[in-house]
């Protein structure tokens, strides 16, 4: 969380949540500043208008938006700000997110939302942060440190894959 956030994480049900969550550490593991809301485009269409019209101005740069079922809430979005949006859909008990990821990703020509895949919250994040890492050399570095992390822990993951290979 932050004083001045830099990214708006919104979700249409509080029961988004815990998918959230890996975007939440991913922002914190950097020192990345951000907000996060329960508003939907449904239930409560006024104060997500509300939310979304004042994003810029408040100092957001990239709105993160997760939505299940009808999921419209990041489409919404991105028709009421210039800022990128990113759609996170959420897995459904019904339809595995299929529903989801496509009320998402099969938005009209002209408002983009750049979609991840289903329940990929830390994807989102670390997109949302390339984003800012395109004006910020701060987040940049931080980012550059991330992928030598993820380097390692392959390579580390594969050095024991060989030596449990190895012993009889
Ligand atoms: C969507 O409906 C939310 O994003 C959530 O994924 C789904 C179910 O919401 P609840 O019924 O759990 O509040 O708007």
């Amino acid at each position: 969380m932050a004083k001045r956030p830099l990214i708006g994480i919104i979700m249409g049900s509080d029961s988004d949540y815990p998918i959230l969550e890996p975007a939440v550490r991913f922002l914190e593991s950097l020192g990345i500043d951000y907000e996060i809301r329960v508003t939907s485009a449904h239930r409560t269409p006024e104060q997500t208008q509300t939310y979304i019209k004042s994003a810029k101005k408040r100092g957001l740069k990239v709105v993160i938006a997760a939505a299940g079922g009808a999921a419209h809430l990041p489409g919404v979005a991105a028709s009421l700000t210039d800022l990128p949006v990113i759609g996170i859909p959420i897995k459904t008990k019904h339809f595995e997110g299929i529903d989801s990821l496509l009320s998402i990703l099969e938005m009209p020509r002209g408002v983009p939302v750049a979609t991840v895949g289903v329940n990929n919250a830390e994807n989102a994040a670390i997109l949302a942060c390339r984003i800012l890492g395109l004006t910020s050399e701060t987040i940049a570095n931080k980012l550059v440190q991330f992928r030598k992390q993820q380097v390692k822990i392959v390579l580390q993951k594969d050095k024991k894959l060989q030596k449990s290979l190895q012993t009889p």
